[in-house]
Order: C-alpha cells, then structure tokens, then sequence
C-alpha cells in the first residue's frame, strides 16, 4: 500500500490513465493504528549493489505470481494470459520478503543527460536496463536487452497485464506533439524548486506541475511507461484496455515514489500546503472530462479500480502515520 499516495494523487492529475494504478488498504478504519515503524525510501543510486538485487528479485518474485483477476477491456473481454499479481510496495514485502528501501527515482539529478542516468544500468544482476532495440528487425517491438529484466537473464517474463517483454525507446523529442519541446525541460532542479516553491497553499497549480513532470518522464522513457501497445497484440485489443502497461516497466515504481517525495517536500515547505487538496480539472475548458471530480475534497472516498478500496485523501496527507508509514531519507 505503500504506493497510495502517488496513486491517488495522480489519479486526481488524471492527464495519464489512472486505471493502471491501484491502492490496497488494509485493517479497520474504525481502529486508529500506529505505524508500528517507519520504512525509509531512498534514492535508487544510493542503494547498495545487494540492496537493489534484493529488490530487482522481489519484483521478479511478484512479477512472476500470476492470477486471473480482472477483464481487460471495457467491453469486459478477458485477454490471453495470466497477470502477475502485481500491488506493488507492501507485496514486494509480504508475498516476496522484500525488507530493505523503497527506491525512487531523483530524475532532476540525470536532467543534464537522462540517457546516462544509473537507473538504466546494465548488470544483469540489479540493473534495470537501458533503452529499447527498436531497430534490429520488425519484431524487436523496442525490447530491453540489458539489465536484470532483459528476456536474455532467462525463465522470466514481466506480464502486466498480460505476458510481454519490457520495452523502452528513450527519446527527448518523441514526436507526438505540435511544436514539441525536450521532454527534460521540466526535470531540472530548477523547475522541480519553482513547483514547490511558488506554488503555496495552490494545490492547482502545484498539480499542474506535477502532471507535466509525470508525464514528461512516461514521454521520455517511452515503450511501455508510454503504455505502447506490445507488437504481438492486436492494436483493437490496446485501444478498449481498462489497465495501463505503464507499470510493467519496474521504472514506474520508482518514477511514482519520486513524485510522492515532492509532494511530501511541498507539504513540508509551508504549513498551507500540508492538507491543500482539490479536485480542481486540470483544464478548466474541459469539465466534461469524467475523470474530473470538482466536489473532490480530502474527506471524499476516491475510487480507483476494481481491485482497490477507496480512500479518502486525508488519510494519506501524512507519510509518517498509519497506513503509511515511511520516509524519505532526505528529510529532516
Ligand atoms: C536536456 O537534455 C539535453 C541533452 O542531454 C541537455 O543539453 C539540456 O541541457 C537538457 N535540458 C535541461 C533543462 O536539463
Ligand atoms: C522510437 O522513438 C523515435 C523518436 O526518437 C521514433 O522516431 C521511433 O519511431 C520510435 N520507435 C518505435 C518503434 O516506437
Ligand atoms: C523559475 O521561476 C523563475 C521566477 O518565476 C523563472 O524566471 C524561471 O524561468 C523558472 N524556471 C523554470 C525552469 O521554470
Ligand atoms: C474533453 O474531455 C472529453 C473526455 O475525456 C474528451 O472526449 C474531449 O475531447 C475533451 N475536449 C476537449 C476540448 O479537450
Ligand atoms: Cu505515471
């Protein structure tokens, strides 16, 4: 569950599709409880080479448990293939033993060269690979070929949400857009500062730019964070998907945490921030986007698929009590 917060805080962003994303809560709300201790989140680059194979084999563990849950298309057509029971954070630790950091992703620090960022590193042992071949034939469908996920590493197959082959194709200009600008242009420090700091007790406006650096990332990663239909499916059968592939690619978890990190920094610069939440639309032109909820407020019980209970924003303002639990290492 350890994920809750960026889900829902991104759902509430609503530009990428929240139906990917899912929070488990657990116990009884009528009981309070205490965080009996808090788990530290930090920095992928700062893990040790043991720390990060333990959690590259955690993910591999929960990747490989598959189940039968949930139709895929919204036509409720249930597609070839078994999911990977795949609610990520606290199965990581329950269902796989996993007991060291929940790693995030810092991109501000890489803005200068995304492509050479630890985080796509090569070892086939802890590395989470690097961009896709796109090239070698008409099958390569953009497959990561390095790292601890790359086909190669052996009787493996990622399978959210359906079994494929992680895919990426780092690129700055993807060419989907009008007059397109570098992906990174919103990943430096500078950016990440001014959201933070120039946004106070304006959850709007904090959100729009949290939404710009969310997306920018899914943009420059590309593959499946970009949620591409894999090559082997039939495009009709992408188009109607309830659920994402966005989180097949492990980076998605680590994306998702550094994006709950700025919101818990942004609580943390000015008392108005702590509890400011809105279900203010993200383009206030389009109120007809059913994804938008204008009487969202942090007592409102926000559903999100199937799979998850809902939760109400307030319950999770605060990383450091239950369920949450955690914290960042570099907080004071
Ligand atoms: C974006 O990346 C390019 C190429 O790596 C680099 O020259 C540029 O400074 C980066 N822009 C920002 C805002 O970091
Ligand atoms: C990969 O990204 C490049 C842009 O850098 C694009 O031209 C190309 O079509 C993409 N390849 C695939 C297979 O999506
Ligand atoms: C940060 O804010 C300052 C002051 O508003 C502005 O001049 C600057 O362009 C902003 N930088 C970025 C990267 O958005
Ligand atoms: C508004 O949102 C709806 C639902 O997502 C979409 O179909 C429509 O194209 C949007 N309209 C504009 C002007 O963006
Ligand atoms: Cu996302």
């Amino acid at each position: 569950m350890a994920m809750g917060r960026t889900i829902l805080f991104l759902c509430v962003l609503a530009v990428f599709p929240c139906a990917h994303l899912s929070y488990a809560q657990e116990g009884n709300e009528a009981q309070p409880q205490k965080c009996s201790k808090l788990l530290i989140r930090k920095e992928w680059r700062t893990l040790t080479h043991s720390e990060k194979t333990e959690w590259v084999g955690a993910v591999k563990c929960l990747a490989s448990i598959r189940h039968e849950r949930l139709s895929l298309t919204k036509d409720q057509t249930v597609l070839e293939g078994k999911r990977s029971l795949y609610l990520f954070d606290t199965s990581l630790r329950d269902t796989c033993g996993y007991n060291g950091p929940t790693p995030y992703w810092d991109w501000s620090r890489d803005h200068a060269d995304l492509f050479a960022s630890p985080v796509f590193g090569d070892s086939a042992e802890y590395g989470l690979g690097g961009t896709g071949d796109c090239d070698s034939s008409p099958e390569a469908d953009c497959t990561v070929t390095t790292g601890a996920f790359a086909p190669s590493t052996g009787n493996f197959e990622l399978a959210w949400p359906i079994p494929h082959a992680l895919r990426r194709n780092l690129t700055l200009i993807t060419g989907w857009f009008d007059h397109e600008l570098p992906q990174n242009r919103t990943l430096g420090p500078e950016f990440v500062r001014n959201s933070t700091e120039q946004t106070t007790g304006d959850f709007f406006r904090f959100q729009y730019a949290m939404t710009l650096m969310h997306n920018h990332v899914h943009n420059f990663v590309g593959g499946d964070l970009a949620g591409d239909c894999p090559a082997g499916l039939r495009e009709e059968d992408c188009k109607g998907m309830a659920i994402s592939f966005t989180p097949n690619d492990p980076l998605f978890w680590l994306h998702h945490v550094q994006l709950d990190r700025l919101w818990s920094e942004w609580q943390r610069h000015h008392p108005f921030n702590f509890a400011a939440f809105s279900g203010m639309p993200l383009n206030p032109q389009n109120m007809t986007d059913p994804r938008y909820d204008l009487n969202a407020h942090a007592d409102h019980h926000m559903s999100f698929d199937v799979q998850s209970v809902p939760v109400a924003p307030r319950s999770v303002f605060d990383t450091e009590s239950w369920p949450l639990c955690y914290r960042y290492t570099d907080e004071s």
